[in-house]
Protein backbone atom coordinates (compact mmCIF):
# COMPACT_ATOMS: atom_id res chain seq x y z
CA UNK A 1 0.00 0.00 0.00
CA UNK A 2 1.40 3.58 -0.93
CA UNK A 3 2.04 5.26 2.45
CA UNK A 4 -0.30 8.36 3.15
CA UNK A 5 0.73 11.46 2.52
CA UNK A 6 -1.30 14.08 4.76
CA UNK A 7 -2.63 17.18 2.38
CA UNK A 8 -1.65 20.54 4.34
CA UNK A 9 -2.02 22.19 1.67
CA UNK A 10 -5.60 24.47 1.18
CA UNK A 11 -5.19 24.46 -2.91
CA UNK A 12 -5.71 21.26 -2.67
CA UNK A 13 -8.62 20.87 -0.57
CA UNK A 14 -11.16 19.40 -3.49
CA UNK A 15 -14.28 21.48 -4.24
CA UNK A 16 -17.28 19.42 -2.38
CA UNK A 17 -21.06 19.58 -1.50
CA UNK A 18 -22.21 19.31 1.62
CA UNK A 19 -25.39 16.77 2.42
CA UNK A 20 -28.23 19.38 3.95
CA UNK A 21 -29.12 19.38 7.05
CA UNK A 22 -32.20 20.86 6.37
CA UNK A 23 -33.04 18.64 3.31
CA UNK A 24 -34.83 14.92 4.20
CA UNK A 25 -33.16 11.63 2.01
CA UNK A 26 -36.26 12.14 -0.09
CA UNK A 27 -35.07 15.32 -1.18
CA UNK A 28 -38.09 17.55 0.51
CA UNK A 29 -36.73 20.37 2.58
CA UNK A 30 -37.65 20.25 6.58
CA UNK A 31 -39.60 23.77 6.87
CA UNK A 32 -39.92 24.13 9.99
CA UNK A 33 -38.96 23.23 13.49
CA UNK A 34 -41.98 21.01 14.30
CA UNK A 35 -40.28 18.60 11.51
CA UNK A 36 -36.73 18.77 12.38
CA UNK A 37 -36.62 15.29 14.86
CA UNK A 38 -38.06 13.69 11.64
CA UNK A 39 -34.90 14.88 9.88
CA UNK A 40 -32.50 14.24 13.37
CA UNK A 41 -34.03 10.78 13.54
CA UNK A 42 -33.02 10.12 10.39
CA UNK A 43 -29.41 11.49 10.37
CA UNK A 44 -28.88 9.47 13.64
CA UNK A 45 -29.55 6.74 11.72
CA UNK A 46 -27.11 7.44 8.91
CA UNK A 47 -24.52 7.79 11.42
CA UNK A 48 -25.27 4.59 12.59
CA UNK A 49 -25.46 2.82 9.66
CA UNK A 50 -22.49 4.44 7.92
CA UNK A 51 -19.90 5.64 10.57
CA UNK A 52 -20.20 4.32 14.15
CA UNK A 53 -22.13 1.85 14.17
CA UNK A 54 -25.12 1.04 16.15
CA UNK A 55 -25.12 0.65 20.29
CA UNK A 56 -27.73 -1.40 22.65
CA UNK A 57 -29.60 -0.18 25.47
CA UNK A 58 -28.06 -0.25 28.96
CA UNK A 59 -28.14 -3.99 30.67
CA UNK A 60 -30.62 -4.91 32.70
CA UNK A 61 -28.17 -6.10 35.40
CA UNK A 62 -26.89 -2.65 35.49
CA UNK A 63 -26.05 -1.40 38.89
CA UNK A 64 -23.86 1.12 40.81
CA UNK A 65 -21.21 1.15 43.77
CA UNK A 66 -19.62 3.63 45.44
CA UNK A 67 -16.27 2.61 46.53
CA UNK A 68 -14.67 5.28 48.00
CA UNK A 69 -15.97 8.43 49.50
CA UNK A 70 -13.47 11.63 50.99
CA UNK A 71 -15.43 14.62 51.80
CA UNK A 72 -12.28 16.45 52.64
CA UNK A 73 -10.38 16.01 49.21
CA UNK A 74 -7.92 18.37 47.97
CA UNK A 75 -6.77 19.75 51.01
CA UNK A 76 -10.58 19.91 52.06
CA UNK A 77 -12.12 21.46 48.83
CA UNK A 78 -13.38 18.88 47.05
CA UNK A 79 -16.00 15.36 47.52
CA UNK A 80 -14.23 12.85 45.79
CA UNK A 81 -16.04 9.70 44.87
CA UNK A 82 -15.34 6.03 43.38
CA UNK A 83 -18.59 4.54 41.64
CA UNK A 84 -18.03 1.65 39.99
CA UNK A 85 -20.92 0.84 37.49
CA UNK A 86 -21.50 -2.39 37.05
CA UNK A 87 -22.57 -3.36 33.59
CA UNK A 88 -24.28 -6.57 34.68
CA UNK A 89 -25.32 -8.73 37.72
CA UNK A 90 -22.18 -10.15 39.22
CA UNK A 91 -18.81 -9.01 40.41
CA UNK A 92 -16.79 -10.74 36.98
CA UNK A 93 -19.35 -8.24 34.49
CA UNK A 94 -17.67 -5.25 32.98
CA UNK A 95 -17.28 -2.68 35.09
CA UNK A 96 -16.08 1.55 34.35
CA UNK A 97 -15.07 3.25 37.00
CA UNK A 98 -16.11 6.79 37.25
CA UNK A 99 -14.01 9.37 39.21
CA UNK A 100 -15.92 12.28 40.58
CA UNK A 101 -14.91 15.53 42.25
CA UNK A 102 -17.87 18.06 43.01
CA UNK A 103 -16.83 21.54 45.13
CA UNK A 104 -17.11 20.87 48.71
CA UNK A 105 -19.19 24.29 49.03
CA UNK A 106 -21.79 23.03 47.54
CA UNK A 107 -25.42 24.01 48.77
CA UNK A 108 -27.45 21.97 45.55
CA UNK A 109 -26.66 19.86 43.15
CA UNK A 110 -23.32 20.31 41.31
CA UNK A 111 -23.59 20.95 37.34
CA UNK A 112 -20.51 18.81 36.37
CA UNK A 113 -18.18 18.25 33.23
CA UNK A 114 -17.52 14.61 32.01
CA UNK A 115 -14.64 12.87 29.95
CA UNK A 116 -13.42 9.66 29.33
CA UNK A 117 -9.46 9.90 29.62
CA UNK A 118 -6.72 7.84 28.17
CA UNK A 119 -4.82 6.11 30.51
CA UNK A 120 -6.52 5.70 34.10
CA UNK A 121 -8.06 7.91 36.09
CA UNK A 122 -5.08 7.73 38.50
CA UNK A 123 -3.25 9.85 35.32
CA UNK A 124 -5.60 12.75 35.87
CA UNK A 125 -4.42 13.30 39.52
CA UNK A 126 -0.97 12.61 41.11
CA UNK A 127 -3.55 12.22 44.84
CA UNK A 128 -2.06 8.28 45.93
CA UNK A 129 -5.85 7.64 47.48
CA UNK A 130 -6.95 7.28 44.20
CA UNK A 131 -7.50 4.22 42.81
CA UNK A 132 -4.88 2.44 40.31
CA UNK A 133 -6.40 1.10 38.02
CA UNK A 134 -4.65 -2.55 37.41
CA UNK A 135 -5.50 -2.26 33.85
CA UNK A 136 -3.21 0.59 32.84
CA UNK A 137 -0.95 0.14 35.55
CA UNK A 138 1.60 1.39 34.12
CA UNK A 139 0.69 4.83 33.50
CA UNK A 140 1.81 6.96 36.28
CA UNK A 141 -0.07 8.63 38.58
CA UNK A 142 -0.78 12.70 37.83
CA UNK A 143 0.57 11.63 34.20
CA UNK A 144 -1.88 13.37 32.33
CA UNK A 145 -2.77 16.12 35.29
CA UNK A 146 -2.20 19.36 33.13
CA UNK A 147 -5.60 17.59 30.96
CA UNK A 148 -7.25 17.61 34.01
CA UNK A 149 -7.21 20.90 36.18
CA UNK A 150 -9.59 19.86 38.57
CA UNK A 151 -9.30 22.51 41.26
CA UNK A 152 -9.35 24.74 38.85
CA UNK A 153 -12.99 23.46 37.31
CA UNK A 154 -13.83 23.19 41.40
CA UNK A 155 -13.09 26.69 42.30
CA UNK A 156 -15.52 28.25 39.12
CA UNK A 157 -18.27 25.67 40.96
CA UNK A 158 -18.36 22.67 38.29
CA UNK A 159 -17.95 19.23 39.24
CA UNK A 160 -16.01 17.08 37.17
CA UNK A 161 -16.50 13.04 36.33
CA UNK A 162 -13.70 10.84 34.50
CA UNK A 163 -13.71 7.30 33.11
CA UNK A 164 -10.73 5.36 31.45
CA UNK A 165 -11.72 4.60 28.21
CA UNK A 166 -9.83 1.05 28.97
CA UNK A 167 -12.44 0.32 31.26
CA UNK A 168 -14.95 0.06 28.27
CA UNK A 169 -12.86 -1.34 25.57
CA UNK A 170 -9.21 -1.76 25.25
CA UNK A 171 -8.03 0.71 22.35
CA UNK A 172 -6.87 -2.00 19.84
CA UNK A 173 -8.22 -4.05 17.08
CA UNK A 174 -8.94 -7.19 18.94
CA UNK A 175 -11.91 -8.26 17.33
CA UNK A 176 -14.83 -7.06 20.48
CA UNK A 177 -14.16 -9.69 22.53
CA UNK A 178 -13.59 -7.84 25.58
CA UNK A 179 -14.59 -4.63 27.15
CA UNK A 180 -18.79 -3.85 27.35
CA UNK A 181 -18.52 -5.62 23.25
CA UNK A 182 -18.45 -9.09 25.38
CA UNK A 183 -21.53 -8.39 27.03
CA UNK A 184 -23.75 -8.62 24.01
CA UNK A 185 -23.61 -10.87 20.76
CA UNK A 186 -21.94 -9.63 18.45
CA UNK A 187 -23.97 -9.11 15.04
CA UNK A 188 -21.63 -9.61 12.18
CA UNK A 189 -23.11 -6.87 10.45
CA UNK A 190 -21.72 -4.18 8.44
CA UNK A 191 -23.56 -1.51 11.54
CA UNK A 192 -22.06 -3.26 14.64
CA UNK A 193 -20.39 -1.05 17.00
CA UNK A 194 -16.62 -0.77 17.14
CA UNK A 195 -14.46 1.10 19.86
CA UNK A 196 -15.90 4.65 20.04
CA UNK A 197 -19.26 3.30 19.88
CA UNK A 198 -18.26 1.55 23.36
CA UNK A 199 -16.89 4.39 25.17
CA UNK A 200 -19.99 6.97 24.13
CA UNK A 201 -21.96 3.70 25.43
CA UNK A 202 -19.64 4.21 28.59
CA UNK A 203 -20.43 8.34 28.53
CA UNK A 204 -23.86 7.67 28.60
CA UNK A 205 -24.15 4.83 31.21
CA UNK A 206 -22.01 7.42 33.22
CA UNK A 207 -25.52 10.01 32.63
CA UNK A 208 -27.77 7.01 34.27
CA UNK A 209 -25.59 7.08 37.31
CA UNK A 210 -25.73 10.85 37.13
CA UNK A 211 -29.39 11.20 36.94
CA UNK A 212 -29.32 8.31 40.56
CA UNK A 213 -26.95 10.92 42.09
CA UNK A 214 -28.58 13.71 43.86
CA UNK A 215 -25.33 15.73 44.37
CA UNK A 216 -25.46 15.78 40.78
CA UNK A 217 -27.31 18.40 38.48
CA UNK A 218 -28.14 16.38 36.01
CA UNK A 219 -29.51 18.56 33.88
CA UNK A 220 -26.58 20.42 33.26
CA UNK A 221 -24.14 17.88 32.50
CA UNK A 222 -21.68 18.59 29.70
CA UNK A 223 -19.79 16.08 27.62
CA UNK A 224 -16.21 16.76 26.85
CA UNK A 225 -13.68 14.95 25.18
CA UNK A 226 -9.84 15.22 23.50
CA UNK A 227 -9.31 13.96 20.04
CA UNK A 228 -10.41 10.12 19.71
CA UNK A 229 -12.43 11.12 22.49
CA UNK A 230 -13.39 13.73 21.31
CA UNK A 231 -15.26 12.07 18.51
CA UNK A 232 -16.86 9.69 21.24
CA UNK A 233 -17.87 12.60 23.33
CA UNK A 234 -19.61 14.06 20.20
CA UNK A 235 -21.49 10.77 19.07
CA UNK A 236 -22.62 10.72 22.83
CA UNK A 237 -23.69 13.77 22.75
CA UNK A 238 -25.75 13.20 19.68
CA UNK A 239 -27.39 9.78 20.89
CA UNK A 240 -28.37 10.96 24.25
CA UNK A 241 -30.00 14.51 24.41
CA UNK A 242 -29.55 14.43 28.22
CA UNK A 243 -26.03 15.60 27.81
CA UNK A 244 -26.78 19.59 27.83
CA UNK A 245 -23.65 21.09 26.50
CA UNK A 246 -21.08 19.00 24.34
CA UNK A 247 -17.18 19.64 23.71
CA UNK A 248 -15.01 18.60 21.28
CA UNK A 249 -11.49 19.23 22.60
CA UNK A 250 -9.22 18.96 19.11
CA UNK A 251 -11.63 16.06 17.44
CA UNK A 252 -10.43 15.90 14.35
CA UNK A 253 -11.26 13.79 11.15
CA UNK A 254 -14.10 11.71 12.34
CA UNK A 255 -15.28 14.21 14.99
CA UNK A 256 -15.76 17.85 14.37
CA UNK A 257 -13.86 18.25 11.01
CA UNK A 258 -15.74 17.80 7.98
CA UNK A 259 -14.25 14.69 5.74
CA UNK A 260 -14.97 16.20 2.56
CA UNK A 261 -12.36 18.21 3.23
CA UNK A 262 -9.62 15.84 3.01
CA UNK A 263 -7.48 17.67 4.79
CA UNK A 264 -5.03 15.90 7.24
CA UNK A 265 -5.89 13.22 8.39
CA UNK A 266 -8.62 11.28 5.93
CA UNK A 267 -11.72 8.63 6.23
CA UNK A 268 -9.23 6.08 4.39
CA UNK A 269 -6.47 6.98 6.28
CA UNK A 270 -8.22 6.87 9.61
CA UNK A 271 -9.77 3.26 8.87
CA UNK A 272 -6.25 2.07 7.94
CA UNK A 273 -4.77 3.07 10.93
CA UNK A 274 -7.79 2.51 13.32
CA UNK A 275 -9.81 -0.04 11.76
CA UNK A 276 -11.53 -0.49 15.27
CA UNK A 277 -12.96 2.56 15.88
CA UNK A 278 -15.83 2.85 13.70
CA UNK A 279 -18.47 0.40 11.87
CA UNK A 280 -17.41 -1.65 8.74
CA UNK A 281 -19.65 0.11 6.52
CA UNK A 282 -17.49 3.38 7.14
CA UNK A 283 -14.30 1.56 5.34
CA UNK A 284 -16.84 1.78 2.17
CA UNK A 285 -16.15 5.36 2.26
CA UNK A 286 -12.17 5.37 2.28
CA UNK A 287 -11.02 7.59 -0.51
CA UNK A 288 -14.56 8.48 -1.72
CA UNK A 289 -15.79 11.07 0.89
CA UNK A 290 -18.29 12.39 -1.22
CA UNK A 291 -20.29 9.17 -1.55
CA UNK A 292 -20.95 9.03 2.39
CA UNK A 293 -24.36 10.06 2.71
CA UNK A 294 -23.57 12.72 6.04
CA UNK A 295 -20.76 14.55 7.41
CA UNK A 296 -19.81 16.04 10.12
CA UNK A 297 -21.47 19.28 10.61
CA UNK A 298 -24.54 16.88 10.70
CA UNK A 299 -23.18 15.57 14.07
CA UNK A 300 -22.86 18.60 15.33
CA UNK A 301 -26.06 19.59 14.27
CA UNK A 302 -27.73 16.81 16.19
CA UNK A 303 -26.81 18.42 19.33
CA UNK A 304 -29.43 21.36 18.72
CA UNK A 305 -30.49 23.48 20.34
CA UNK A 306 -27.98 22.48 23.31
CA UNK A 307 -24.72 24.61 23.56
CA UNK A 308 -21.90 22.94 21.56
CA UNK A 309 -18.36 23.78 21.46
CA UNK A 310 -15.42 23.27 18.91
CA UNK A 311 -12.14 24.04 19.74
CA UNK A 312 -9.34 23.62 17.81
CA UNK A 313 -5.38 24.19 18.35
CA UNK A 314 -3.23 26.12 15.68
CA UNK A 315 -0.55 23.90 15.24
CA UNK A 316 -2.82 20.65 14.97
CA UNK A 317 -3.10 20.30 11.31
CA UNK A 318 -3.74 16.72 11.63
CA UNK A 319 -7.07 16.98 13.07
CA UNK A 320 -7.93 20.75 10.18
CA UNK A 321 -8.35 23.25 12.69
CA UNK A 322 -10.50 25.10 9.65
CA UNK A 323 -12.58 21.65 8.78
CA UNK A 324 -13.15 22.04 12.87
CA UNK A 325 -14.35 25.14 12.36
CA UNK A 326 -16.68 24.70 9.06
CA UNK A 327 -18.09 21.52 10.86
CA UNK A 328 -19.40 23.98 13.55
CA UNK A 329 -20.39 26.50 10.67
CA UNK A 330 -22.55 24.35 8.67
CA UNK A 331 -24.42 23.52 11.83
CA UNK A 332 -25.78 26.42 12.08
CA UNK A 333 -28.71 26.67 10.00
CA UNK A 334 -30.54 23.94 12.45
CA UNK A 335 -30.15 25.97 15.39
CA UNK A 336 -31.35 29.23 13.35
CA UNK A 337 -34.22 27.11 12.58
CA UNK A 338 -35.01 25.64 15.92
CA UNK A 339 -34.89 29.68 16.75
CA UNK A 340 -31.48 30.04 18.84
CA UNK A 341 -28.23 31.32 16.90
CA UNK A 342 -25.94 29.26 15.89
CA UNK A 343 -22.23 30.13 15.35
CA UNK A 344 -22.00 34.02 14.97
CA UNK A 345 -18.71 34.09 13.18
CA UNK A 346 -18.56 34.07 9.30
CA UNK A 347 -14.86 33.11 9.15
CA UNK A 348 -12.43 31.23 10.95
CA UNK A 349 -11.80 33.46 13.81
CA UNK A 350 -8.15 34.69 15.47
CA UNK A 351 -6.08 32.92 17.68
CA UNK A 352 -7.64 33.02 20.92
CA UNK A 353 -10.61 35.18 20.10
CA UNK A 354 -13.76 32.37 21.01
CA UNK A 355 -16.82 32.75 19.68
CA UNK A 356 -19.45 32.34 22.54
CA UNK A 357 -22.90 31.74 20.58
CA UNK A 358 -24.89 29.10 20.87
CA UNK A 359 -22.24 27.21 18.62
CA UNK A 360 -19.19 28.02 20.13
CA UNK A 361 -15.24 28.10 18.66
CA UNK A 362 -12.01 28.33 19.16
CA UNK A 363 -8.43 28.29 17.80
CA UNK A 364 -5.67 28.76 20.70
CA UNK A 365 -1.82 28.69 20.26
CA UNK A 366 -0.11 25.20 20.56
CA UNK A 367 -0.44 21.73 19.62
CA UNK A 368 -2.77 18.62 19.94
CA UNK A 369 -3.82 19.09 23.23
CA UNK A 370 -6.00 20.30 26.30
CA UNK A 371 -4.88 22.76 28.30
CA UNK A 372 -6.41 25.52 30.78
CA UNK A 373 -6.90 27.87 28.19
CA UNK A 374 -9.53 24.99 27.06
CA UNK A 375 -11.19 24.65 30.32
CA UNK A 376 -11.20 28.23 30.64
CA UNK A 377 -13.35 28.75 28.11
CA UNK A 378 -15.23 25.86 28.65
CA UNK A 379 -16.36 26.96 31.90
CA UNK A 380 -17.19 30.84 30.66
CA UNK A 381 -18.91 28.57 27.63
CA UNK A 382 -21.11 26.73 30.23
CA UNK A 383 -21.35 29.64 32.70
CA UNK A 384 -22.85 31.91 29.93
CA UNK A 385 -24.91 29.00 28.32
CA UNK A 386 -26.79 28.97 31.91
CA UNK A 387 -24.61 25.89 33.80
CA UNK A 388 -23.48 27.77 36.58
CA UNK A 389 -25.22 26.89 39.54
CA UNK A 390 -27.98 29.64 40.31
C1 LIG B 1 -4.33 10.14 16.17
C2 LIG B 1 -5.55 9.96 15.32
C3 LIG B 1 -6.49 11.10 15.52
C4 LIG B 1 -6.70 11.43 16.98
C5 LIG B 1 -5.46 11.22 17.83
C6 LIG B 1 -5.73 11.15 19.32
O1 LIG B 1 -3.37 9.18 15.97
O2 LIG B 1 -5.13 9.89 13.99
O3 LIG B 1 -7.71 10.82 14.87
O4 LIG B 1 -7.75 10.72 17.50
O5 LIG B 1 -4.77 10.09 17.49
O6 LIG B 1 -6.70 10.53 19.77
O7 LIG B 1 -4.89 11.69 20.06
Amino acid sequence: MAEFVANYDEDKVPDYTLPDPLVFEDGTAVQNAARWHKRRAEILSLFETHMYGKMPAATAGMHFETRYVNDRALEGTAVRREVRVHFAAGAEAPWMDILIHLPKDADGPAPLFVGLNFNGNHTTHPDPEITLNDRAANAARGQAASRWPVTRVLARGYGLGTIYCGDLDPDCDDGFQNGVHALFERQNAGDAWGTIGAWAWGLIRAMDYFVADEAIDHTRVAAMGHSRLGKTALWAGARDERFALVISNNSGCGGAALSRRRYGETVGRINTRFPHWFCDHFKQYNEREDALPIDQHQLIALMAPRPVYVASAERDRWADPKGEFLGAKHADPVYRLLGTDGLNAENMPPVHEPVTSRIGYHIRAGGHDVTDYDWDRYMDFADEHGHKRA
